[in-house]
């Protein structure tokens, strides 16, 4: 099982890789080309049925019993893992790929101890998880389960202008057919994503692998503010209406009321207009990344600094936002379970403030949870990010069992609630 985990790890390291041993690897790019023609690969290599659902998202089945997965899938959901390939600008390599890589070096675990599974499993590369390029996070996923309008979607631009829709055409995805997909919904019972924890608390505790309780609320704003070009040199200061002043205003602002609220805010991305050195800037769009374990005090944050911007003439505009998701209990302490080790060290439950798309899946009513691998450096969403080899290992190791667990019987995994059917709320995105 380590044999195969190192070397899809080592062939898929290289791809998407920056100068500075970061990551750029985008939805719909060259880079994500790559990725998902290693994904089929990886698939085809161990005769597992391959599709792509209506939002682009990569599924491999493996179903040895009587008759076809199709035959196999109906009405008997099926135990899921997979995570997602793409980064955010200059990611580290483990934030997503190890959940994909794990789960195809987890079947091949499986057949080696000859296990033959009683419900299909597959593996998923869900597209567009980071939202680096068009800005909507775990896009794949919400048009998978409706949470984002396909009209949305492809009406997003990435930095130079072109459309999702344009960006579907050039990697030869017809945009007419993007949307929810019933059909793949419908094969899912259970979904259980392996993720590089982005923390410390797995260092702390000093265990390789945790389950997840939750995910924070969190949510995306553009704030945008107005302002008037002039010369740099000539213009004097009362004459000035400089559009950087109220976005300087944001940053320090979000980083005062984040500590005084008991959240974590950050203005992570700026786009100047007209952006030269010697001119005053007319325009600066800032994009407010807020978070925190209390939902009101997250919402009473982004409220406050909306009012302070709004004041000085800014335009605010909620991109996206997920309330606090709540993973299947029954699901992690059966997984726990599972994962417990003789010795009492029993596998933690943890917390996080990042988004994934078991997030997306567990708000739309499947049941989902979450294994976390250790991360040494606690950091993520950077060069630094990192997982020992022999926890990557107890990662497959634990994504393993967890599938033999769901997997075994006939009944393995549960049945979504109505929540299933959720439909695209204000412009299609939570
Ligand atoms: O933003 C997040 O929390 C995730 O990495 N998409
Ligand atoms: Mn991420
Ligand atoms: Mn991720």
């Amino acid at each position: 099982m380590s044999a195969t985990f190192d070397s899809m790890w080592s062939d898929l390291e290289p791809v998407g890789r920056t100068s500075n041993g970061g990551y750029r690897r985008f939805a719909w790019t060259a880079q994500d080309h790559a990725l998902r023609e290693w994904f089929s690969a990886e698939s085809a290599r161990r005769g597992l049925d391959q599709s792509t659902d209506r939002a682009g998202n990569q599924w491999s089945w493996w179903w040895d019993g009587p008759g076809t997965v199709d035959e196999a899938a109906a009405g008997r959901r099926g135990a899921v893992m997979g995570s997602h390939l793409d980064s955010v600008p200059d990611g580290g390599a483990f934030d997503g790929p190890l959940g994909v890589v794990s789960a195809f070096a987890a079947i091949d675990a499986l057949r080696e101890a000859g296990f033959v599974p009683s419900v299909p499993v597959a593996v998923v590369n869900f597209v567009d998880e980071e939202g680096a390029r068009f800005g909507i996070a775990c896009a794949g996923s919400r048009l998978l389960t409706g949470q984002l309008a396909p009209e949305r979607a492809l009406a997003l631009t990435d930095a130079d202008g072109t459309t999702y829709a344009e960006a579907l055409r050039a990697a030869d995805r017809d945009p007419s057919t993007l949307g929810r997909d019933q059909e793949a919904l419908d094969r899912v019972g259970a979904f259980v994503e392996l993720h590089v924890e982005q923390g410390r608390a797995l260092i702390d505790l000093g265990v390789p692998v945790a389950v997840s309780s939750d995910i924070w609320p969190h949510g995306r704003w553009r704030f945008d503010f107005p302002g008037e070009a002039n010369h740099a040199g000539t213009t004097r200061l009362v004459d000035r209406h400089d559009a950087m002043i109220g976005y300087a205003d944001l940053v320090l602002g979000a980083r005062t009321v984040a500590t005084q609220r008991g959240c974590v805010a950050t203005v992570g991305k700026v786009q100047v207009t007209p952006g030269g050195v010697n001119a005053i800037p007319s325009h600066v769009t800032g994009w407010l990344d807020a978070r925190g374990a209390d939902e009101a005090a997250v919402v009473a944050m982004v409220e406050e600094l909306t009012a302070r911007s709004v004041g000085i003439g800014a335009s605010v505009e909620r991109e996206s936002w997920t309330p606090t998701t709540h993973f299947d209990a029954h699901l992690a302490s059966r997984l726990r379970g599972v994962l417990g080790t003789e010795d009492e060290v029993s596998v933690p439950i943890l917390g996080t403030g990042a988004g994934h798309d078991a997030g997306i899946l567990a708000t739309a009513g499947y049941s989902t949870a979450m294994i976390f691998v250790r991360n040494p450096t606690g950091v993520s969403h950077s060069p630094a990010e990192f997982a020992e080899p022999d926890d990557c290992h107890a990662g497959v190791a634990a994504l393993a069992a967890s599938i033999a667990d769901l997997a075994g019987s006939a009944a393995a995994t549960s049945t979504t609630t109505s929540a299933a059917t959720t439909t695209p709320t204000d412009g299609g995105d939570r």
